[in-house]
């Protein structure tokens, strides 16, 4: 989408360079995601050389382009001003809150949104995402330590003065020129950067750290420090394989669907939480240590339907009731075997998966509709001229998140003490309210975007209602 003046600058591409700015400081502060990236950039190349058909494919839906591009970071905020304040940060870069996660059912006392684009064109330019936590700490059940983390963030500001004052700007003017976009981005990171000191004295921490390591990573520092950047590989499995032999130990198993010819959804594997050296406020030196930022490699595949979803649900459940415990080294391969047959029942192929409404595609007018155009009488309906091919689809990739997924992958970095059972759950009415708008339904967006792919189509062969 362009800017409402011509002088400022195209939000996405505000984005794109702050993506661009975020990586190399990660790169920066953990130099074993520098080692991932390199992995991950390998494994894509043998990927792309092996197989033609992958990379046609990646070619023709514009995902080859911005792969190199393609991150998601995490952040996890203490109070509801900083989320609606994260929230505004987030729209000068054309990102807006996506779908709603509740994760304490999984013992993570936290709620969270997705930011990013949403529309395709904008997708393209710059696909990067952050998944974003609010802490709820309703969930503390010691009343001290509540006070205590309380009162620790309402001292904090996450944000510099400068960069608040480019958000007003923002807001008011409707868009940043080149000059202030540049220095938004540099006053923007701050928030997100590591800070080697703790705000709170070693005794604190460990009181905090007792209630929830999770706890401590957000009250006991400066900011929301970004704790992974994850970037996109084809091959999920040959990079969870290959992990070891670059010095890097992988989680016990992949999180989501199991591997398929056509991969659904979303993926995901990390590597563990760092110990790194820190200063808590009664300490001269890094005497101490936090745990918190890991690695993380992500695999997307087709969206799916709310159909096709509710099957995604349905067979990971199945599959999880029979191992009867959490994945970990001991059942990792009964877990894959388990997972593998559940999913069996999940047409693996294109063509199942769209005449059975599984997922979600872009539709493209063909060559040889093209060289038809003028000569020839087309079918109205969209079976039709698929089946006579004048168009083909490809499915559109899951740009979100999946909260069993996200469970695993904080459990993962929490270690064995998270195993809280939460009374208290699922709140999106209040975590909008804090956040000062509604999250958008990610599912609406695919459809937006399958429907515009028709429209497009029905442009080409001048058919102004083509029918789905
Ligand atoms: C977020 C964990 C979830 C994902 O990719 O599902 C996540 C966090 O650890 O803050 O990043
Ligand atoms: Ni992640």
């Amino acid at each position: 989408m362009q800017p409402k003046n011509e002088s400022f600058v195209n939000p996405s591409e505000i984005r794109a360079q702050f993506s661009k700015h975020m990586s190399d400081m990660y790169r920066e502060e953990v130099p074993l995601y520098g080692d991932l990236l390199s992995l991950v950039e390998d494994i894509n190349q043998e990927v792309l050389e092996k197989s033609p058909n992958i990379k046609a494919h990646l070619e023709r839906t514009g995902e080859l382009k911005r792969l190199s591009m393609e991150r998601h970071g995490a952040i996890r905020v203490g109070t509801p001003s900083e989320l609606s304040t994260i929230r505004r940060l987030f729209a000068v870069m054309g990102m807006e809150p996506v779908g709603y996660y509740d994760l304490t059912p999984a013992g993570v006392p936290v709620h969270s949104t997705a930011f990013r684009a949403v529309h395709e064109e904008d997708l393209q330019i710059s696909p990067f995402r952050v998944f974003t936590s609010l802490l709820r700490l309703e969930l503390i059940d010691n009343a001290e330590t509540q006070k205590f983390a309380a009162n620790t963030l309402a001292k904090r500001q996450i944000f510099t003065p400068r960069v608040l004052e480019l958000i007003e700007q923002c807001e008011l003017n409707g868009g940043l020129s080149q000059v202030d976009s540049e220095t938004f981005i540099n006053e923007a990171l701050e928030t997100f950067r590591w800070h080697k000191t703790a705000t709170v004295t070693s005794d604190e921490y460990i009181k905090l750290h007792d209630q929830h390591r999770l706890i401590a990573d957000v009250v006991a520092f400066k900011g929301p420090h970004i704790n992974h950047l994850t970037p996109r590989t084809l091959d999920i499995d040959q990079v969870q394989t290959q992990m070891p032999t670059r010095s890097i130990t992988p989680k016990a198993v992949v999180e989501g669907p199991p591997r398929r010819n056509c991969p659904i959804l979303l993926r995901q594997t990390s590597f563990k939480a760092l110990q790194e050296k820190v200063a808590f406020s009664d300490q001269d030196s890094e005497a101490g240590s936090h745990t918190a930022r890991f690695g993380e490699i992500e695999q997307r595949g087709a969206a799916l339907t709310p159909k096709g979803r509710m099957l995604y649900d349905e067979l990971l459940n199945a599959s999880r009731s029979e191992l009867k415990e959490f994945p970990n080294e001991e059942n990792a391969q009964r877990y894959t075997e388990i997972l593998e047959k559940h999913f069996s029942q999940f047409p693996d192929n294109l063509k199942e998966m769209h005449d059975q409404n599984l997922a979600y595609f872009r539709y493209f007018v063909t060559d040889k509709c093209y060289e038809a155009l003028n000569n020839t009488t087309f079918p109205t309906n969209l079976k039709d001229l698929i089946d006579a091919g004048y168009i083909e689809y490809e499915p559109l990739v899951y740009e979100d998140f999946l909260p069993v997924s996200a469970a695993g992958i904080f459990q993962s970095n929490l270690g064995d003490n998270a195993q809280t059972d939460y009374k208290i759950s699922s709140n999106q009415t209040e975590f909008q309210n804090f956040l000062g708008a509604e999250v958008l339904n990610e599912l609406a967006l695919y459809a937006n975007t399958q429907k515009r792919s028709i429209i497009k189509c029905g442009q080409t062969l001048n058919i102004t209602e083509l029918k789905a």
